[in-house]
């Protein structure tokens, strides 16, 4: 039996796999727990009536378990955990807020027009904690095993580096090189591979908000 999952589909390509960090928590998840799914792929911009039916606040991702839809990749990695525990991906409890505030403060410099409002130090400033985590603790969040943390995180380094590159021309410096090499564990996984959307998804997502 495989689960049913409902993820992003890319703007303006509605079959093909779009660009929501939080849809590829979920998809990583279920890869990397080898859990088989039924993937359908939600054009946000004309949501379809089932999709509205089963989830009217209308966000993806969402799972459907013993024939409920759930949404929120926070609860749904929840779930995930508890029904398929091997393996485990339980991330130690000190460790899961490691880089939480890293995705918003790149959304800010991404957005931000001023070079000098303080959002690329702000980014930096987390990027930096980050660093010195992974140096004391890494090469994963929680040592030598990945786990859920490093699943929510990758996709949205994966936005950072395509998105700030495209509109910013600007890259993680070359001396974050804990962070460099985290980076690269990540996105070389089979499970990042098959679950990724193409750069040029990610960076039609983001033009709408980078250029309103
Ligand atoms: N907290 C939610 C966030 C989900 C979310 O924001 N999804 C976005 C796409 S990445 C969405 O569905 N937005 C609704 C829309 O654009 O209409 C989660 O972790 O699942």
């Amino acid at each position: 039996m495989s689960l049913e999952v409902a993820v992003k589909a890319a703007v303006g390509a509605p079959d093909v796999l779009g660009d929501c960090p939080f849809s590829q928590r979920v998809l990583l998840t279920l890869e990397e727990k080898k859990v088989p799914y039924q993937r359908h792929l939600i054009n946000l911009s004309e949501k379809p009536q089932w999709f509205l039916q089963v989830n009217p606040e209308g966000k993806v991702p969402v799972v459907k378990f013993d024939g409920k839809w759930v949404s929120d990749s926070d609860v749904i990695v929840g779930i995930l955990e508890e029904k398929y525990p091997q393996p485990s991906l339980i991330t130690p409890s000190e460790f899961t807020s490691v880089g939480s505030n890293i995705f918003s403060k790149f959304v800010t410099f991404l957005k931000s027009k001023d070079s000098n409002d303080g959002s690329e130090q702000a980014l930096l400033t987390e990027l930096k904690a980050l660093e010195e985590h992974l140096k004391a603790h890494g090469p994963f969040v929680a040592g030598e095993k990945v786990s859920a943390v490093d699943l929510s995180l990758a996709p949205k380094l994966y936005h950072l580096d395509v998105a700030l590159d495209h509109f910013k021309k600007w890259s993680v410096p070359a001396e974050l090189t804990n962070v460099i090499n985290y980076k690269k564990l990540l996105f070389v996984r089979e499970s990042f591979e098959k679950t990724k959307a193409e750069k040029k998804y990610i960076i039609a997502g983001w033009e709408p908000k980078v250029n309103p």
